[in-house]
């Protein structure tokens, strides 16, 4: 009788789970987690987006984020900010180390996946596919999450806590105004 009655509360607890692992995948060693991008604004024609996640290597040999690709634009690629006086600055960068047993977190203000010829703007609640290409592991598709424009993460997700592990910068700070965060990899 007590396993019956506990089943509505395990159930409940799983769509919960669920719901804050949107955005996820796997290919080898590497486990993608919390895919999103923030929505386009409605009235400008904005061409580029970025995209944001937390790669966790479980492995124990390093792999390199070096391609990505979707439908929703021209071309994209790996991006990171660089700090130029009182400037944060974007720029490519040929690849994303993801070094083994480490978590790597792609977020707003610090490296992250961006997009060049936005075929659409990205609404949110809406949710797009996006292949990462893995110098080792290969290919993962995960599904891409449009949330709200100043979105750090997910409600509690991993790359919300991140941020906040890192010693966060202000939550609501616009993206090309955002501290700079302590480098992912500052152990190497
Ligand atoms: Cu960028």
């Amino acid at each position: 009788m007590y396993l019956c009655r506990a089943t509505p509360l395990m159930l409940g607890l799983t769509l919960a789970t669920s719901l804050a692992l949107a955005g996820d995948g796997k290919v080898g060693q590497l486990e993608i987690r919390g895919a999103f991008s923030r929505a386009t604004a409605s009235n400008a024609d904005q061409t580029v987006a970025g995209a944001f996640m937390t790669i966790t290597n479980t492995g124990s040999d390093a792999d390199k984020l070096i391609g990505v690709k979707s439908n929703i634009a021209e071309k994209g690629g790996a991006h990171t900010h660089v700090r130029d006086g009182s400037v944060l600055n974007m720029v490519p960068v040929g690849a994303i180390d993801i070094p083994a047993g480490h978590t790597v977190t792609l977020q707003p203000g610090a490296m992250h996946v961006m997009f060049h010829g936005l075929k659409q703007p990205l609404e949110q609640g809406g949710r797009y596919s996006l292949t990462l290409q893995f110098a080792k592991a290969g290919e993962a598709t995960v599904p891409v999450d449009v949330l709200n424009s100043s979105a750090m993460g997910y409600p509690g997700g991993p790359a919300t806590m991140g941020l906040g592990m890192a010693g966060s910068p202000s939550m609501t700070a616009p993206m090309n105004a955002t501290p700079m965060a302590a480098p992912m990899d500052s152990k190497q």
